[in-house]
């Protein structure tokens, strides 16, 4: 298939690209590097060294004899997704390409907003490009589990049964999500339901949950295809974190009680689970929801197994529970299906200490890269917002940073320019 990968750059949409170039599929490469500088900005960094696009996927070329076109492009530039969308005419467009932190997006009006246009615009933008220019090609949308929040009930995939006085529908799944981030997947996936009902377009929104993990079986193959990993406070996410929290002997952060249940995988489903949505799409006209995850945890099962593995080995590991920064219910129901990726012959690689002790294992490899100032609980908080260190800079201060004197970030006052910026 030709498949145009949106967001390629990223901790997923890399080894995703690496995944479906393995396979034979033709892949565009697509990515407006914005994280590279929302990294700048934060002060943050990936723990694994990043190599440029360019060397990725001259690399890839070396090592697999496949070619990754590579294009630098902004989803919310309208003129150049249409060109791209025109150029490539592709059957596939999997759609990673979002502002992915919940932290972030409640830092500031700012950061909100940025979160909000960039998400919704982008997929707006690309909503119409294939409804003018590919009509028949299927999107792959990479939704979240989180816009569902954590509901009384059972979670279904995407849609609700109701009866209601006596009278039925089939609805959307009411959603209740988190932080302004999921909300603009709750947006995207409103704005892509009315599309395929009014268009005929055919989509799958992919409701993923946490992913965690280091590497796929293409990143392996060579340093320079490494995908990303964080581990800061706004974009690491919580069981990549507690890792490399056991791995320097940080305390584990587990916020309010740890009650908190969400759905995991990792990230070697991840990029099984995209090519088995795209090697079966969804029917002209058809919203098709995924959940895309294959075990629940709470938040201190988590910590304990990552305490567990460690304790294997003779290691002592600190579990605190510090006050949440986020407002989210900490004892909760959770029970979220997840049977259609199942169905389409996904075979799940559930989480193993192994897995984790292969994880700590590489990170103290990398620990003279670690920043212990970003490794801590976050000082974002959802009733107050982040600290005006953690704020994006305005136009003015970036120019000052831009001419080599930092502002902003996630370190201690006076940190040191990130990695990334080095
Ligand atoms: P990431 O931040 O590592 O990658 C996202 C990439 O998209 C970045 O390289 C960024 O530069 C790019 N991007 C953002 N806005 C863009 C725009 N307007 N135009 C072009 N490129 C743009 O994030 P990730 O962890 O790889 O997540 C990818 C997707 O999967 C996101 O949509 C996220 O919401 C979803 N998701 C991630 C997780 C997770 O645990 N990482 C879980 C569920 C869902
Ligand atoms: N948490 C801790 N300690 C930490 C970090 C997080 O207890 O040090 C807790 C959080 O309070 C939360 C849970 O762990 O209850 C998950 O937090 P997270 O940062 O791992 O995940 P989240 O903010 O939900 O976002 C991540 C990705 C996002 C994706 C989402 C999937 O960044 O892109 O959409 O996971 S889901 O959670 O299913 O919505």
């Amino acid at each position: 298939m030709r498949i145009c990968i949106l967001g390629a750059d990223g901790y997923l949409g890399w080894p995703t690209a690496l995944h479906l170039s393995a396979r034979g599929h033709d892949v565009v490469a697509v990515d407006s590097l914005v994280r590279r500088r929302w990294d700048r900005q934060l002060g943050a960094h990936s723990l694994v060294p990043l190599a440029s696009m360019e060397s990725r996927v001259a690399r890839w070329q070396a090592e697999s004899g496949r070619i990754i076109e590579w294009v630098k492009l902004d989803l919310c530039n309208e003129t150049a997704l249409r060109d791209l969308i025109a150029r490539t005419s592709p059957e596939a467009v999997v759609h990673f390409a979002e502002q992915r932190s919940a932290p972030y997006s409640m830092i500031s009006s700012r950061t909100c907003v940025e979160t909000q246009v960039n998400n919704v615009v982008g997929t707006l933008n690309l909503l119409y490009a294939m409804h003018d220019l590919v009509p028949d090609a299927h999107m792959v949308k990479l939704g979240t589990m989180g816009e569902y929040g954590t509901p009384n009930i059972d979670i279904e995939e995407g849609w609700l049964d109701v009866e209601h006085n006596g009278r039925k529908d089939r609805m959307l799944y009411p959603k209740r999500p988190g932080s302004f981030y999921h909300l603009s997947k709750v947006h995207d996936s409103h704005n892509i339901e009315f599309a395929c009902r009014i268009w005929g377009t055919r989509a799958t929104d992919l409701n993923q949950g946490v992913v965690y993990g280091m590497s796929t079986e293409e990143t392996d193959l060579h340093p320079q295809l490494a995908t990303r990993f964080d581990y800061d406070h706004v974009f690491g996410t919580v069981l990549n974190r507690f890792c490399v929290q056991a791995a320097i002997d940080h305390p584990i952060t587990v916020y309010g009680t740890g009650g908190q249940t969400r759905g995991f995988l990792d990230i070697r489903d991840t990029v099984r689970c995209i090519e088995l949505a795209c090697l079966n799409p969804a029917e002209r006209g058809e919203f098709r929801v995924f959940n895309q995850f294959t075990e629940q945890f709470s938040v201190q099962g988590l910590a304990e197994k990552v305490q567990h593995a460690r304790s294997e080995h003779g290691l002592q590991t600190r579990i605190d529970h510090v006050p949440n920064p986020r407002v989210e219910k900490d004892q909760h129901y959770y029970n979220a299906k997840h049977q259609r990726l199942l169905d389409l012959g996904l075979q799940p690689h559930y989480l193993q200490e192994t897995l984790i002790e292969s994880v700590v294992h590489r990170v103290e490899k990398l620990r003279r890269r670690v920043r212990p100032d970003l490794v801590g609980a976050s000082t974002v908080d959802w009733r107050t917002g982040g600290p005006a260190k953690e704020r994006v800079p305005t136009a003015r201060e970036s120019t000052v940073e831009a001419t080599g004197r930092r502002t902003g970030g996630l370190g201690a006052a006076g940190g040191r320019r990130s990695v990334a910026a080095r």
